[in-house]
């Protein structure tokens, strides 16, 4: 495989960004490659600038579940385009998304778009602590909820991958009140709500862990979350910024049935483009200026583009009756060809992660017993085998409705042949 101009490019890179990247893990450093350099991007496949060709599983990290330029998103956004960038005002697509996101996620009875997950956390939990005039926020070792500073406390993601335990330039008394349990394990809830029941404001939660890879609730774990919060007087938040749109067009919870006060959606919610929602409970979201007295703005939230291809992008899933099917059948496919190989694997619908560790992996102690060196060869030997996947053992491989049955079955056939 040739990678020359990547190589060159990035050596360019590390003159400006630190690592050469602008976000952690694409810097590979856990899997000791060199990033690639992406050329372009259709369908299933994505390219890097030596030309080579791989199908892509990374689908940029999830939000690419039609695959690379869904022709219906590219001529909403071209469309969009022309009546200009950015308008810093109303316009009617706010509404139109608004409404399909609603529509399909009910317990979003109103909602604001902004314009990364990472706001749309911050921005939630800024509403439950508003709305209880409490201010501890309970979350899951191994979860990640983007990089604001009280949630960067034992996160997953690029984090875990590059092995920092907490971020430097977060003062302690940031996180002071960041309480944190153990992902599927109700004890440890249980034990936080004793102690300090009176003043926790909310728990945040992925629904399906899929930032230190893809950890499934366990049967009974989100319901005992809502009982815990509602009996406690505090709020549930499902951070849904992968789920959202993914596990279902109900997103996670629709596909487990347990409905949460608050939710943050990202990544396939703007169909490529930055763009991302918190909403709940009409009364929570009222507290949200000017209504109330939350705080957030933003100059380019519900940007004009980013709403086109969002909406363009519902409108395709919500259309296809059987979509959710078919990406389920394809990494249940995927899935068989890791049980051939004899890999440990997680799958939750089209979230796929392969863990090199005997045990189970169902929380943070677990995952991080995965041998990451392990993980580095498969990921080359996908890589070398034309198959993109995240280069790091703490993210979740994504299937999307582009993968063709000849992409999945020759990804089965490469990874069924793998040996360490
Ligand atoms: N936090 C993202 C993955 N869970 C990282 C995305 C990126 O590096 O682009």
């Amino acid at each position: 495989m040739n990678t020359e101009k990547s190589e060159r490019l990035y050596k360019e890179a590390l003159k400006f960004m630190p690592g050469g990247v602008n976000s952690p893990v694409r810097a590979c450093r856990s899997v000791e490659k060199t990033p690639l350099f992406i050329d372009r991007a259709a369908g299933s496949k994505i390219y890097d600038v030596d030309g080579n060709e791989y199908i892509d599983y990374v689908c940029s990290w999830g939000p690419n579940i039609l695959g690379h330029g869904n022709s219906e998103v590219i001529e909403a956004v071209k469309n969009a385009c022309n009546g200009g960038l950015t308008f810093g005002a109303c316009h009617k697509g706010e509404i139109e998304l608004a409404q399909l996101i609603q529509k399909n996620i009910p317990s979003m009875e109103m909602l604001r778009l902004v314009n990364s997950g990472t706001e749309a956390v911050m921005s939630a939990v800024r509403a439950a602590r508003g709305f209880t005039h409490r201010d501890k926020v309970v979350k899951f070792e191994g979860c990640y909820h983007g990089h604001s500073d009280g949630l960067l406390v034992k996160a997953g993601s690029g984090l875990l991958t590059n092995s920092i335990p907490d971020s430097a330039g977060v003062p302690k008394s940031y996180t002071d009140n960041t309480l944190t349990a153990v992902y599927n394990d109700e004890m440890s809830v249980k034990e936080l709500f004793e102690k300090y029941g009176a003043d926790i404001a909310c728990i945040i939660v992925e629904p399906c862990a899929a930032n230190m890879g893809v950890v499934p609730p366990k049967e009974g774990f989100l319901r005992f979350l809502r009982d815990i919060t509602k009996e406690n007087g505090a709020l549930l938040i499902f951070d849904e910024v992968i789920t959202g749109f993914r596990l279902s067009l109900g997103g996670a919870q629709k596909y487990y049935g347990v409905t949460p006060d608050l939710t943050t959606l990202g990544k396939i919610v703007g169909g490529g483009m930055p763009l991302a929602v918190y909403g709940g409970k009409r009364e929570v979201m009222e507290c949200v200026a000017p209504l109330g007295s939350v705080y957030q703005a933003g100059t380019l939230s519900g940007n004009p583009i980013a709403v086109s291809a969002g909406i363009a992008a519902l409108k395709a899933l919500e259309r296809d009756k059987d979509l959710y099917d078919r990406l389920d059948k394809k990494a249940k496919r995927l899935g068989e060809s890791m049980k051939l190989a004899g890999l440990n694997f997680n799958r939750e619908g089209s979230l796929l992660t392969v863990f090199f560790t005997d045990e189970k992996v169902v929380d943070y102690s677990t995952a991080k017993k995965s041998d990451c060196k392990k993980f580095a060869l498969f990921y080359s030997y996908l890589l070398e085998n034309g198959i993109y996947a995240a280069p790091s053992q703490f993210e979740a491989m994504f299937v999307s409705d582009a993968h063709s049955d000849l992409d999945i079955e020759y990804t089965c056939k490469v990874i069924s042949e793998f040996t360490l």
